[in-house]
């Protein structure tokens, strides 16, 4: 009896073809890093999002790009309302205003799977430019021997920092502090967060690889119009005081420059003004100062913020 018990379990075991690995599991199990859309963790939800629709086959380009679903999807709190990116396909936010890195994990990216094993992944890359792209460094222990086929099943614990490892529902987390030694972003001015569709092919030309340069073997082909990672939501898990300051201020303009008396700078907490060579004139606390005290000519003006400071060229007229 124990026998025939413990020979079930273990063709239960083989059907299932999932090993457990080290990285987060299933939502809702122990060691699951996976965040609830309704968490009170997760503080806002992206505002805006462009997608470049990748294809239904990348081995079959005849068939067109996908189509379901559109960008306006993927903005607004998780939903279950998602676009699809196609194979190779790419969503990016153009945040509203930039992001730090914070104590923890600082987004987190959702997709509709409808179970644990169905996932469709994607890298995620942020910039603090919009254009140079740093990627999560991923990791897949899946096999690569064996294509996963379009509706096949892939163990969430054994993927790391992929987009898409976690069901409808449950967001995956990203930490920007796993970049800070790259000299190519910012993890503190994160101005664009971009998911890259993997493509599942393994043993192609055009397969896709993790960090560590092995395959990533995730349902393929899925050709159809849903095809690809569905992305439904990206939400923030911080509060964003001091970056939205730090942007209020730098799209904000001293007035009126040139200027022979006061000049205002919204959202300054300081002014000061500065000679070319770089000697403090005068300083003011607040949004204002005066200016009449200096001789008509060109000089700096430094506005502080909150959280940052900028520097402009001011032209005194008589
Ligand atoms: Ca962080
Ligand atoms: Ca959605």
């Amino acid at each position: 009896m124990r026998l025939s018990l413990a020979i079930l379990i273990l063709i239960g075991t083989c059907l299932q073809g999932q090993v457990l690995g080290p990285y987060g599991s299933a939502a809702g199990s122990p060691g699951s890093t996976a965040i609830a859309k309704d968490s009170s963790i997760i503080k806002s939800w992206a505002t805006n999002c462009s997608v470049l629709r990748g294809y239904w086959d990348i081995d079959k380009p005849a068939l067109d790009t996908v189509t379901y679903g559109q960008a306006a999807d993927a903005i607004g709190p998780a939903d279950g309302q998602v676009v699809s990116l196609g194979d190779s396909g790419l969503a990016t936010f153009d945040l509203a205003f930039p992001i730090s890195d914070a104590n923890g994990p600082d987004f987190a990216i959702f997709e509709n799977s409808f179970s644990d094993v169905f996932l469709e992944l994607a890298f995620v890359e942020v910039s603090s430019n919009g254009i140079d792209f740093v990627r999560f460094p991923a990791h897949s222990l899946v096999q690569d021997s064996a294509q996963t086929a379009g509706f096949g099943a892939t163990e969430p614990s054994l993927l790391y920092n992929f987009a898409g490892k976690y069901r409808g529902d449950f967001g995956v987390p990203f930490d920007l502090a796993e970049l800070k030694d790259s000299s190519r972003v910012n993890i503190n001015s994160i101005s664009h967060i971009r998911l890259v569709d993997v493509i599942g092919a393994v043993g192609k030309p055009y397969s896709s690889r993790d960090a560590f340069g092995n395959v990533v073997n995730d349902p393929y082909p899925t050709a159809y119009a849903s095809g690809g990672f569905d992305l439904d939501a990206l939400a923030f898990l911080h509060p964003s005081s001091l970056a939205e300051k730090e942007y209020e201020l730098r799209q904000s303009k001293p007035y009126p420059n040139p200027s022979a008396g006061q000049i205002h700078w919204p959202k300054a907490v300081a002014l000061s003004v500065y000679s070319l060579s770089g000697a403090s004139l005068l300083a003011a606390e607040g949004e204002s100062i005066n200016l009449s005290p200096l001789m008509p000519g060109t000089y700096f003006l430094k506005a502080e913020g909150l959280n940052g400071e900028m520097k402009l060229e001011l032209i005194i007229k008589i």
